[in-house]
């Protein structure tokens, strides 16, 4: 059996292979060999195709099976030892039981497989804010997907050290091999009933089985870094957040540092690394997903990136949506699940590259242009390093973090909310963070189509308990420091239509425009006027020179339709009743307020 310095790890992974019984236990040290070595398995296993070198040097194609394609968030389960302490936006099951059953699956689950110990930080390896991590895992493809994602091997074993903590995070694609069988595709089990993603809160625990893909397979991602060190935040009074983080440089040099909570589809990767359209302005990136936040000795607010690397969406990425990203996952970069063309390189719908005549789909299967199934599935991923990206901020590994002064939250809105929106103190932005959401569109459930799904700060897939206490955690975070210290909250909304349904705002790069204000009215200088719903923008201050939006649309943009806003409120007040009486009092408040405000 493989030793580490620390004998609690030794102790866990004794009693792993125990239960699951791997024919080898590997220990993986983070080298490029090994990560070299990793990928040729997968390439001999036939579950990876190298890209051609001339094209995409360093990149690989792995297609899932068809069944485990995306976090299974009805399998996703926070088991809490009390239910209430789970709340009612997740699922749960009592922790004896669950791993009671769980036991069952994984007993000799890794047998015919190698068992992979993965010792991984999330955040810069020794920073006051990182935490580490050890994911057991039967799956080459984890190994090498956190290699990219996270800080992994020897150097986190040794600041793991004799007596270290870390959270442990038991991985298996569960599909044991027989004696001489061979994986014939992407193993995993495809039920997706008989899938779990458990995590033991108070345990500081993970437990997954069933599925090779993303979220639910790189535990270090949603699992940790979000459900579990979301608990751990609660309980340190810090913040682990669904945030990307941005540098904003304007015209003189003067720097500001920007959190971001989206939903998915809002364009979270693509604000992270924007390019511009006004002059002399600078966008960089820190973090593309996840923003942990501490305060530091000058009691501001200052996040790390958790992450290593980016695991984002490739349908849509292109040079228009998305440059450097486009540009970034040229080289050193695995892709799951896009189009294989016949000269070796990928294709993906919404990449800005004609469709070649015929290419291998995602399933496996020839595909031409008239094929009517997409050759890249809608939640095809690239992994690929952050260092790498031509934006990325020199301090993006700065283990002090960044000092944040604004953070912005938003979601898919065709009506109702306007371009952007600054809220009015602190616990005014937890209000407008706890409304926000999308409206539900026909790709979920018909009967709820146009109503607006909270998604709380974009948490709501990624909670590890109760999602009233998280909002008074929030609300705790605020009384910590002076308010002038705190970031300023802003309510963004790129998604308003017009009333031929087109789109009225431009987006992507002239969202600087946006963020130009913000950064304005952060040093003072920026114009607004007070509303019922918060600050707006007065007439003129967004700097919209050189762009083809007339000022009768940027009026509509910043418009607040009082009687919209009633139905609104009313729905908020509906929506706030699966809280209960875990619904902090400060919201209630809020929410009476803009009752009173709207008349
Ligand atoms: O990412 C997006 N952002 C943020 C960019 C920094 N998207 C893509 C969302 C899916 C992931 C956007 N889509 C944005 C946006 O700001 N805005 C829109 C809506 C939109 C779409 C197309 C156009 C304009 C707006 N095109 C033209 O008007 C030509
Ligand atoms: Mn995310």
């Amino acid at each position: 059996m493989i030793q580490t310095p620390n004998k609690a790890l030794n102790e866990w992974i004794k009693e792993i292979a125990d239960m699951c019984q791997p024919d080898d236990v590997y220990l993986a040290d983070g080298s490029q060999e090994e990560y070299d070595r990793m990928i040729q398995i997968c390439v001999d296993a036939g579950l990876a195709t190298p890209l051609n070198p001339a094209k995409r040097p360093g990149c690989y194609l792995f297609r899932s099976h068809p069944s485990d394609v995306a976090r299974a968030e009805k399998r996703t389960f926070i088991a809490s030892k009390k239910q209430e302490d789970a709340g009612p936006t997740n699922n749960w099951i009592d922790p004896d039981e669950l791993k009671a059953t769980m036991r069952g699956l994984y007993k000799g689950c890794m047998k015919g497989r190698t068992m992979y110990v993965i010792p991984f930080s999330m955040g810069p390896v020794g920073s006051y804010i990182s935490k580490i991590g050890v994911e057991i895992s039967d799956s080459p493809y984890v190994v090498i997907n956190m290699r990219i994602m996270t800080r992994m091997g020897k150097a986190v074993l040794d600041a793991l050290g004799a007596d270290g903590e870390f959270v442990r995070c038991l991985h298996s694609v569960g599909k044991p091999l027989g004696p001489g069988e061979k994986d014939e595709s992407w193993p995993c089990i495809p039920n997706v009933d008989e899938k779990y993603i458990s995590h033991f809160p108070e345990e500081r625990m993970i437990w997954s089985i069933g599925s090779g893909y993303g979220g639910n397979a790189l535990l270090g991602k949603k699992c940790f870094a979000l459900r579990i060190a979301g608990v751990q935040a609660r309980d340190e009074g810090w913040m682990a957040e669904h945030m990307l983080i941005l540098k904003l440089t304007d015209p003189a040099g003067k720097v500001h540092y920007v959190c971001g909570a989206f939903p998915s589809a809002c364009g979270k990767t693509n604000l992270a690394m924007l390019e511009p359209t006004i002059p002399g302005w600078k966008v960089e990136t820190v973090g593309d997903d996840i923003a942990w936040m501490k305060f530091g000795k000058d009691g501001r607010l200052y996040a790390i990136n958790p992450e290593a690397g980016f695991f984002g969406v490739v349908p849509g990425t292109s040079m228009d949506s998305n440059p450097n990203a486009f540009r970034q996952i040229q080289k050193n970069t695995i892709f799951t699940n896009v189009g294989l063309t016949d000269d070796g390189d990928v294709w993906w719908e919404g990449s800005g590259v004609p469709a070649p005549a015929h290419l291998i789909d995602w399933k496996g299967n020839d595909w031409t242009p008239d094929s009517k199934e997409p050759a890249a599935h809608a939640n095809a991923r690239f992994t690929t390093p952050a260092a790498q990206c031509e934006v990325i901020a020199p301090e993006w590994e700065d283990p002090a973090g960044v000092p944040i002064s604004a953070i912005l939250i938003g979601g898919r809105r065709k009506t109702t909310v306007p371009l952007v929106n600054e809220s009015t103190d602190w616990n005014n932005g937890i209000f407008l963070g706890s409304i926000m959401g999308s409206e539900i569109t026909t790709a979920d459930i018909t009967d709820k189509v146009g109503q607006v799904r909270r998604d709380p700060f974009a948490m709501l897939p990624f909670m590890g308990y109760h999602m009233g206490d998280y909002l008074k955690h929030w609300i705790s975070i605020g009384k910590k420091t002076d308010a002038g210290k705190l970031p300023k909250i802003y309510f963004v909304n790129w998604f308003r239509k017009n009333d031929e349904g087109k789109f009225m705002w431009p987006g992507f790069g002239d969202n600087s425009r946006v963020l130009k204000w913000i950064m304005e009215r952060i040093d003072g200088t920026g114009k607004a006027v007070e509303t019922p719903i918060g600050n707006l923008p007065a007439p003129g201050a967004i700097d919209i020179s050189g762009l083809d939006v007339t000022e009768d649309d940027m009026a509509h943009l910043l418009e607040v339709d009082k009687e919209a806003w009633k139905i609104e409120a009313a729905n908020i007040r509906k929506d706030y009743e699966i809280y209960g009486d875990r619904l902090p009092k400060e919201l209630a408040d809020e929410l009476a307020k803009l009752e009173k405000a709207l008349g």
